[in-house]
């Protein structure tokens, strides 16, 4: 009830009649190349946690979701058919980005640079000039398509890591410069200054600043103020800049929807502040500001988000973390919920995000669910199953993992054929090195550790190296004694949730690294250190030896808070603030 009740409550507090915009990497529909259907392509919604999330929010506004399709198409025809499929049929809305824009945006800025650091390995960040300038431009090529089709009113709610410098550039192109604040009008617009694609048409078609023209004034002033490295292969033009930016208030005038023949621009020819809400949301931890400060475009970066009304994370420390960075790298003052900027107050706040529980109490309703557990039961029978899912990441700790359950099996030799790991890694990121290497790092493990405990009637590792299927992982996680996470850092940690979601049963034991976020507020875990083998091994003994009873009561904990912070909570709960 209690649930129903802060559900209900924050849905209440949504504004029913403004329309919410979402724009994230990629769109939740996977499009492929088909030609058995009609057009040349299938369509595919994806069952992703961020598409429950909103399936909230979407029932009660009007919705729109902005993204990548993940392909790009070789005709004007081929893209026309898609986006008006996508239109109708999901509300979303496709930016197409150059396949090289694309890669070095994803591939080489996303995942080699923010990713490893914001997880607290430097060590892996490949810092590359072009990749930088990819990032700004797929930024700038969202930024444009929202700028589109957005309304006075409108909430826009940009999704992680990948499009940090969108918030900059959709104020820029729908409010014009923002007045002279605590940050200087020249660095915000060495952020700026590829905002209306200037550079990159300058830079692909060969141009350069005239000499003497303010654009090359500008590089030069950058040049001074040691930005050069960053800038010099981009040429500014501030006059294309503000073109761009009467065209968006032409356009948003001429879309003058409340008919009081002002539109959405004010006498100087820009929109008001505040006529568009924007929301960012980083599904990643934001690192302590010593690490965040290796960043070597650490401004920009920061300069990018604050221009939202409101930015959210998963954690109270992540956000700490971000304030922390705004006072050291930008000197700006900081309370502990938000941030003052260009005379505005940035919010900054704590949303948790969750899973569905029901999606997975019904798949375990399944007949096929229940076949597959009771196979799998007979298969393992007196042996305890500890299971693992993780996405092939070095974040997630797979190799600690691993070496925790070699020293468990060395310790207790009693258990040595009683107990399996079954471990799921779904392929990610193949395109980066350090996957690649991650890879052969855990098939020696795997293949030392069953060389070493395994017997010809049983192995201590199952290793999966693909996707299963929805069904699938219901059994597995129904029928597992325990689940080991042992993430190095994660944002949150969804799977700890399904396994939660899926032990009504059986009441398993969840052994979490300290260093999920999910830690934070799975109060009913075995919390481990995934460094210490030892007190990962101990842990996995604890698990494997507790009293029903004390695994009841915690379990009880668990299930409760999964239950409440689900993830239309999580959705609801944010576009309401
Ligand atoms: P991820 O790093 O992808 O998400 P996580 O939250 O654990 O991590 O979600 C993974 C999802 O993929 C789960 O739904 C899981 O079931 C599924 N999955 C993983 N391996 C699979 C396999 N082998 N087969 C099938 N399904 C598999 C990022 C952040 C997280 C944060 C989420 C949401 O890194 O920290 O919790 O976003 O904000």
């Amino acid at each position: 009830n209690a649930n129903a009740q802060s559900d209900s409550g924050s849905r209440d507090r949504l504004a029913t009649n403004s329309r919410l915009i979402v724009v994230s990497n990629r769109l939740p529909v996977t499009i492929k190349v088909d030609s058995s259907q009609p057009g040349g392509y299938s369509f595919a919604l994806s069952s992703g946690g961020l598409v429950s999330a909103l399936s909230g929010a979407k029932k009660r506004m009007s919705f729109t979701w902005i993204g990548w399709p993940g392909l790009s198409v070789p005709t004007r025809e081929d893209e026309l058919f898609i986006e008006s499929k996508l239109e109708k049929e999901y509300s979303c809305r496709p930016v197409w980005l150059d396949p090289d824009v694309a890669d070095a945006h994803y591939n080489g800025f996303s995942n080699s640079i923010l990713w490893p650091l914001f997880h607290y390995h430097p060590g892996e960040m490949n810092f590359d000039e072009g990749n930088w300038l990819a990032y700004r431009e797929a930024n700038l090529r969202f930024a444009e398509s929202v700028r589109e089709i957005v309304r006075k009113g409108d909430m826009v709610w940009v999704q992680d890591y990948h499009l940090m410098l969108l918030p900059l550039m959709l104020r820029t192109l729908i409010e014009g410069s923002s007045a002279q604040g605590s940050v200087s009008q020249r660095e915000l617009e060495h952020v700026r200054h590829g905002v209306d694609g200037s550079s990159h048409l300058a830079h692909s078609s060969g141009l350069a600043a005239p000499p003497g023209s303010e654009a090359a004034e500008h590089s030069a002033a950058q040049v001074a103020s040691g930005h050069s490295h960053r800038t010099s292969t981009t040429a500014t033009n501030l006059n294309v800049q503000s073109g761009t930016t009467a065209q968006a208030v032409a356009a948003m005038e001429e879309d003058d929807e409340d008919g009081d023949g002002k539109g959405r621009g004010t006498a100087d020819g820009t929109t008001s502040r505040g006529s568009v809400k924007i929301g960012f949301f980083l599904h990643t931890p934001f690192p302590s500001s010593e690490i965040y400060r290796i960043l070597p475009v650490r401004r920009e970066i920061l300069l990018g988000v604050l221009h939202c009304d409101l930015v959210g994370f998963h954690t109270y420390d992540y956000a700490r973390h971000f304030l922390s960075s705004c006072t050291r790298i930008l000197g700006l003052p900081t309370m502990p919920n938000g941030a003052e900027f260009e005379g505005r107050y940035v919010h900054v706040g704590t949303y948790p995000i969750g899973i569905e529980p029901a999606q997975f109490i019904e798949g375990l309703a399944r007949d096929a669910v229940k076949t597959r557990m009771r196979a799998l039961e007979r298969r393992f029978e007196g042996v305890k199953i500890i299971v693992g899912v993780d996405r092939l990441d070095y974040i997630k700790g797979i190799p600690q993992k691993l070496h925790a359950l070699e020293t468990f099996l060395q310790e207790h030799p009693e258990w040595v054929g009683k107990v399996v790991l079954v471990q799921v890694a779904v392929p990610s990121r193949q395109d980066v090195e350090e996957y690649q290497n991650l890879r052969a790092i855990i098939n020696e493990a795997v293949g030392r550790i069953n060389g070493r405990f395994g017997t010809v009637e049983s192995m201590p590792i199952h290793f999966i190296h693909r996707s299963v299927n929805f069904e699938e992982l219901c059994a597995l996680y129904a029928i597992s004694d325990a689940c080991l996470v042992t993430s190095t850092r994660d944002g949150m940690n969804l799977v700890s949730y399904e396994y939660i979601a899926c032990q009504q049963q059986r009441n398993g034991v969840m052994i979490l690294s300290e260093f999920a976020g999910a830690a934070q507020s799975l109060n009913g875990s075995l919390i481990v250190n995934p460094w210490d083998k030892f007190a990962v091994a101990d842990a996995i003994h604890e698990a494997l030896t507790m009293a029903s009873v004390t695994r009841k009561a915690n379990f009880d904990k668990l299930s409760r808070y999964v239950n409440k912070h689900t993830a239309s909570w999580w959705g609801t709960s944010f576009v309401a603030e």
